[in-house]
């Protein structure tokens, strides 16, 4: 059957109505991909059996269509004209698309200087109203949560309850993908916390199981970890610098029921685990994206989860395309040669 997107694979366990017009680009369906390579290198001979769900090959790039399709949906089902969020540049690209694809103006606020460049080039494409702040995502936050009070716009960022109810589909394809059952462990970044709250709804609703979840922050931005606000967050992975989530409460709730954990993680973790993602998996994913693998990693080496034959789900948040500008700074030089065979032949022998 020709996958038609989340709300029509899902419909049962929406609280859409079987009338309501469905904006939808096909998102969802994305790979769940065993990883025995990756496996190996972080819990040596423990038999862990790790998959990723590859959700940079959503229809924008990241998870965020899965939560769009439903705010969008829901949004025109009520009349909406125009929307907005703030976003560190992944809900921008795909709230610009499903509006464009809805014929909604789109208006994003993001911090200046700290969108990855495949964010924005993509917001600007889809026809978006790109709004640059010069403070952080939080600030935008504030600042569109009050807008909408004042004028009649559609807020699309994770406080809208749409966004998780879209979100919570992929719990039901992991189980899906895993035979009928949950895995052990369930690893992700943690920015605003949409998307750890979204998973639990899912996996509670869904009925096949419940995993530990796993959460992981970058250390300059970790909030949840340190039961702080953070003022001035930093982090290379700029799709999680978020210091004041706005899910906060709901990600402690899915962190204590799910018997789970939350950790920061280092940027040269965080980079080494994507270094991993691409040279072990060939997988590709903005650095933000492998903060869950991080985290696993992390634990497993100070002995806090016991990984034998066990079986965990790592989510990869956003493709490696969103942001070239921290994957050549990461990369090393091209080789330069002659365009002559034997240039090559002699490279080959160094
Ligand atoms: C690749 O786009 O907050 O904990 O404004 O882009 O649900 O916030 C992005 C978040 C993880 C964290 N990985 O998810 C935004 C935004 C990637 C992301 C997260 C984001 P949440």
């Amino acid at each position: 059957m020709t996958w038609k997107g989340v709300i029509n694979a899902y419909r049962a366990y929406l609280p859409f109505s079987a009338e309501t017009p469905i904006i939808t680009l096909n998102e969802g369906n994305t790979p769940l991909i065993r990883a025995d390579r990756l496996a190996e290198a972080i819990a040596p001979k423990a038999g862990l059996k790790l998959y990723l769900k590859y959700e940079g090959l959503n229809p924008t790039g990241s998870f965020k269509d899965r939560g769009m399709t439903a705010a969008i949906t829901q949004a025109v089902a009520e009349g909406a004209k125009t929307v907005i969020c703030a976003s560190t540049g992944n809900t921008a690209a795909s709230a610009a698309a499903y509006s464009a694809r809805a014929g909604l103006r789109c208006l994003v606020l993001v911090p200046e200087g700290k969108i990855a460049l495949g964010k924005l080039a993509a917001s600007l494409a889809y026809g978006a109203e790109v709004i640059s702040i010069d403070g952080s995502f939080d600030d935008g936050l504030d600042m569109v949560r009050e807008i909408v009070q004042r004028q009649p716009i559609a807020l699309v960022n994770s406080i809208n309850p749409w966004r998780l109810e879209g979100q919570k589909t992929g719990s039901f394809e992991i189980c899906d993908q895993l035979n009928g059952r949950a895995p052990d462990w369930h690893c992700l970044p943690v920015g605003n916390a949409g998307n750890i709250t979204a998973y639990w709804m899912g996996y509670q609703q869904y009925g096949k199981g419940l995993p530990r979840i796993l959460g992981g922050q970058a250390a300059g931005s970790a909030p949840i970890v340190t039961g702080k606000v953070v003022e001035h967050p930093e982090t290379i992975a700029t799709a999680i610098r978020i210091g004041n989530p706005a899910r906060w409460q709901q990600a402690l709730a899915a962190l204590d029921e799910s018997d789970g954990m939350i950790t920061a993680v280092t940027d040269d973790d965080i980079l080494a685990s994507w270094h991993k993602l691409a040279k072990l998996e060939g997988i590709f994913v903005e650095p933000a994206s492998a903060t869950g693998v991080a985290a696993l990693q992390q634990q497993i080496a100070l002995g806090e989860i016991d990984p034998v034959g066990k079986t965990a789900v790592c989510i990869l948040t956003g493709h490696g395309l969103k942001d070239p500008g921290t994957a050549v700074s990461q990369a090393q030089t091209p080789i330069t040669l002659p365009a002559n065979v034997n240039a090559l032949e002699d490279y080959l022998a160094q």
